[in-house]
């Protein structure tokens, strides 16, 4: 860690090193949109109620390229929700989704972001998706959002938004990894839960020490 940030780090309470981190609240996963989530609008309200007791709070945008590998449109002849085999490993193939400046990659309308001092975009590359918030699928792209964290001491992370099952997870299991105090509040997140998706990364979750309020 570098000087200033272990200053930082002696010279604040618990409550300043918390953050409450908001997991991809675009309109494609909202009611209406291209990969919307059962009942993602409910949560906002519950988030908005968040915002204002923590320290620090930062949004991820998922934020992709026209002809994104994640999407079967960029691969004829194969199916939405298909797995393939790409550079990076797995890929399951989505709609097309939050397109980097349009409408769907927008935050819904209803978050309150007035408090937000950081995005971190994420699934920029055209050729690489990124679930998780600090490292994208091949797993040696960073997003910067560690870098972030540590520079400003920021220790212990509260996570909400959506999907629970995919950028929730991912990100929540990768903040275990790189150390920090990682809390998913359950009842501002929503799954996409197909196929028992849910169930299993709820258990990749808690082998590593992710607690779920
Ligand atoms: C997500 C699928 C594809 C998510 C993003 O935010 O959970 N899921 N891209
Ligand atoms: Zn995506």
């Amino acid at each position: 860690m570098i000087d200033s940030a272990e200053k930082l780090l002696a010279g604040t309470t618990r409550e300043q090193r918390q953050v409450l981190l908001i997991v991809d609240v675009q309109n494609d996963f909202c009611a209406g949109g291209a990969l919307a989530v059962p009942h993602a609008n409910a949560i906002v309200p519950l988030i908005n109620q968040f915002s204002p007791h923590f320290a620090h709070v930062i949004c991820t945008q998922d934020w992709h390229c026209p002809g994104h590998i994640s999407f079967a449109s960029s691969h004829p002849g194969k199916k939405l929700y298909e797995i393939i085999e790409t550079q990076s490993g797995a890929q399951m193939l989505w709609p097309d989704h939050c397109v980097a400046n349009t409408h769907g990659a927008e935050f819904d309308g209803q978050l309150d972001r007035a408090r937000c001092e950081f995005v971190v975009r994420k699934g920029t590359h055209k050729y690489l998706d990124s679930y998780s918030a600090f490292l994208e699928n091949d797993k040696i792209t960073q997003t910067g959002l560690h870098a972030y964290l540590q520079q400003r001491a920021l220790t212990s992370l509260f996570l909400v938004g959506l999907a629970t099952d995919y950028c929730v997870a991912f990100t929540a299991i990768d903040a275990r990894k790189l150390g920090y105090q990682t809390i998913m509040l359950q009842a501002a997140c929503r799954a996409i839960d197909m196929n028992g998706s849910l169930e299993r990364a709820c258990e990749r979750m808690d082998k590593v020490g992710v607690s779920r309020l």
